[in-house]
């Protein structure tokens, strides 16, 4: 063991249950049937700002993956580090060209959907948790944040505005739209291969579905189509296992201390 814990060679995921970021990297640990050690932090006590964890991850998120002594953070960067040095089951395409096509999907769900699903999930369920915190001891949970401090000073206590909604909504859409086209040459996002791109856009579908934004993709049979065979998978139960999700669908609704 070293100091974080991590089993020499081990794969070892710092992470909670309810976290789309670690839902991603769980959902390819169990589609490569990897054997890893789940390391839970507790959000509720802001393990993931303490001394030890910012050491492996100075961001002070989640996840983080510890393979023997190397650290890898970033659940994009930690996928592709899975798919490279496990190959067996592979998660990306041979071909290059389909390959930078599988890159570009990362790049827009980096930016575009990833960021927009923390707005609703916030406004909908993460806010209530502070509804009864005293102003200042909300300020000062905020302020020992890292890379998101900037994003509860401006949601705050009580959420965004309805404009903020209505574009974190429109942006899922968006991708809603734009998954629509891929899936006219599917099965997957990049065609017969299940890929990290599908992988990445699984939990935010999940979290859309939780907290009441299924309508979105209503009128997009192959979208809906494409749910439904994600969830046939066996990595799917074993990632959204009982209480890893927000509202009905869940076993008990889990707010994290969490903007995601
Ligand atoms: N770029 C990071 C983002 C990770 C992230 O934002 N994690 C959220 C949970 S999904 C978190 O740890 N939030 C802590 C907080 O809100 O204080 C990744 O993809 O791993």
């Amino acid at each position: 063991m070293n100091e974080a814990g991590a089993v020499e060679d081990g794969l070892t995921l710092y992470n909670w249950p309810t976290s789309t970021c670690s839902q991603k990297v769980r959902l390819v640990l169990a589609e490569k049937s990897l054997r890893w050690e789940d390391r839970r932090l507790d959000s509720r006590r802001n393990e993931n700002l303490s001394e030890w964890y910012l050491k492996l991850n100075e961001n002070g998120v989640v996840p983080t993956l510890a393979h023997g002594r190397k650290v890898i953070i970033d659940s994009s960067v930690i996928n592709e580090y899975l798919d490279e040095v496990f190959p067996n089951i592979p998660l990306s395409p041979t071909d290059a060209y389909q390959r930078a096509r599988m890159r570009a999907w990362r790049q827009f769900i980096d930016e575009v959907p990833t960021p927009a699903i923390r707005i609703p999930s916030y406004n909908r369920y993460i806010r209530h948790k502070w509804e009864t915190m005293p102003q200042h001891e909300f300020d000062a949970l905020v302020e020992r944040r890292t890379v998101r401090k900037h994003f509860y000073r401006k949601m705050g206590r009580n959420g965004s505005g309805p404009e903020d909604e209505r574009e974190a909504i429109e942006k899922l859409r968006e991708t809603i739209l734009r998954m629509d086209r891929a899936l006219a040459r599917g099965p997957w996002l990049i065609g017969d291969q299940f890929t990290l791109a599908d992988v990445s856009l699984v939990p935010s579908l999940v979290r859309m579905f939780d907290i009441g934004l299924s309508s979105l993709w209503e009128d997009r049979p192959l979208v809906a189509a494409w749910y439904e065979r994600v969830q046939a998978r066996p990595s799917f139960a074993k990632t959204f296992y009982p209480g890893s999700r927000y509202g009905a669908a869940g076993s008990h609704p889990a707010i994290e201390m969490s903007a995601c």
